[in-house]
């Protein structure tokens, strides 16, 4: 965009050269500037590239369209205007028809041209019914206003280009100004820097770190708190266009246990996000057949988005043996499928605005979409049904702004931004995480850390490993 941001300021005081620029970009996807002479003729600046030395070398293009007929006469020579002793290196290239000619004609002076500079001289063979094409190169010593006449009969048939909008247009919007770097697809982003150099909306990407979220799934009772029911592991990454804004967001996500007997589900909310901003959802696993979805893939029925990435673990995991994965002591150890899902903005958005990592993900409680467990102080979605609220051993509540704990503050969702090693089945979790009765009790107030493997901080022979 840096092209469009030139052109605006140079033309701020200009409606005409903006509407032109407009036009320009909108009409020339391959960076060429066309006018028409008349007559069927059309000439096209195809390319103009600083060749770094103080020259500059130009290719115009001549089409005629095969028209025939009184005002269609066949060419009888082609002139281009230029300044005398600025021009060299004049050739022509025919590249469809039948176009011949005597010699080229170095000027300065062209006989009958109203300018000076040089021609294609005794022309035969294009124009008056017989459709052809041809280039013509020539090296010049600066970017000038250059006309150009395709005469037929006693008709000029001339067009007038601009040396700033019209040839360095050309010159900027293919990347053949002197000491600029390719910018293949031409989005502001160099091809030294650009992931995607043939996708003009994508520019690069950042990917994350592995997180983990854990749940207990027996939610509003507490549950034997092992906090092993499901164990998933994260990774994000976005991807930004030149203006660096999110275009997509690429999730991954791997289950590392399932000490559970539910089959559960797992979503995420987007809780900044309408549903309507979100343009396609994909890879995530819908196999159970109760979660219904919008056309662009988001959960239906709800107020923000919502992208539910799997709604069930059975589909995902690749079991050994046994019922519990992956949470018994010398019992089977299994693999789970890598669900990838990429989520794709119907306009490119700010990182700040899409929120932060890992958003608002939650458990779905055994294909019963009535049930959502999320992180502490985390809202439920649109789905959730509020009667569970206060029941058993929950003590959301809403009109405090406390959601998803119990009356000590206990919550059923966890998050760390490393990957968690997980309880051994059915032993709780601050008997592992020596440090997390306080962390939780005080809000997260007090040993923030708590996940991490220092002195004093874990009973390693409570954590389940392979
Ligand atoms: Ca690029
Ligand atoms: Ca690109
Ligand atoms: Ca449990
Ligand atoms: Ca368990």
């Amino acid at each position: 965009m840096k092209n469009l941001t030139k052109y605006f300021l140079a033309s701020i005081f200009s409606f005409s050269l903006i509407v032109f620029t407009q036009f320009a970009l909108a009409q020339d996807p391959n960076c060429e500037i066309t006018k028409v002479n008349g007559g069927g003729f059309t000439t096209t600046i195809q390319s103009v590239v600083n060749n770094c030395d103080g020259t500059y070398t130009f290719v115009l293009r001549v089409d005629h369209d095969g028209c025939s007929g009184p005002s269609c006469k066949e060419l009888s020579h082609y002139s281009v205007e230029a300044i005398p002793g600025t021009y060299s290196n004049v050739s022509v290239q025919v590249l469809s028809g039948g176009m011949t000619y005597t010699n080229i004609d170095l000027g300065p002076n062209l006989g009958s041209d109203p300018f000076q500079g040089f021609k294609v001289d005794g022309t035969d063979g294009i124009g008056g019914g017989q459709a052809g094409s041809f280039t013509i190169t020539y090296t010049m010593t600066s970017i000038q206003n250059q006309r150009a006449s395709a005469k037929a009969g006693t008709d000029p048939q001339m067009v007038t280009f601009n040396s700033e909008l019209d040839f360095t247009y050309v010159m900027n919007c293919n990347n053949t100004n002197c000491g600029v770097d390719p910018d293949t697809d031409n989005d502001g982003c160099y091809d030294i820097d650009d992931m995607f150099p043939t996708d003009p909306a994508r520019c690069y990407e950042i990917a994350g770190n592995w997180g983990t979220l854990a749940y207990e799934d027996l939610w509003p009772s507490k549950g034997d708190y092992d906090f092993n029911d499901l164990v998933c592991i994260y990774k994000y990454t976005s991807v930004y266009n030149a203006e660096n804004q999110v275009v997509d967001l690429k999730a991954k996500y791997y289950i590392t246990a399932v000490g559970a007997s539910f089959n559960n589900g797992f979503g995420v909310q987007f809780d900044n996000l309408l549903p309507s901003q979100i343009a396609s959802v994909t890879g995530n696993i819908l196999d159970k057949g109760y979660v219904t979805t919008n056309a662009n893939g988001t959960e239906a029925g709800q107020a923000k988005a919502v992208v539910i990435m799997f709604d069930n673990t059975e589909s995902i995991l690749n079991r050994a043996g046994g019922s519990f994965f992956n949470t018994l002591e010398n019992g089977f150890v299994g693999t789970s499928d890598t669900v990838n899902v990429t989520i794709t903005f119907a306009n490119p958005i700010s990182a700040a605005s899409l929120g932060s990592i890992p958003f608002n993900p939650f458990l779905i409680k055994n294909g019963n979409r009535d049930f959502e467990i999320h992180l502490p102080d985390k809202l439920p979605t649109s789905l959730a049904d509020p009667a569970n609220f206060g029941t058993f051993e929950d003590d959301t509540r809403p009109g405090d702004g406390k959601y998803y704990m119990s009356d000590n503050n206990l919550p059923w969702g966890l998050h760390v931004p490393v990957v968690l090693d997980h309880m051994i089945e059915k032993i709780e979790i601050n008997q592992g995480y020596l440090k997390f009765g306080n962390w939780a009790q005080t809000r997260g107030a007090n040993n923030p850390d708590w996940y991490l493997n220092e002195p004093g901080y874990r009973d390693a022979s409570k954590i389940w490993e392979p």
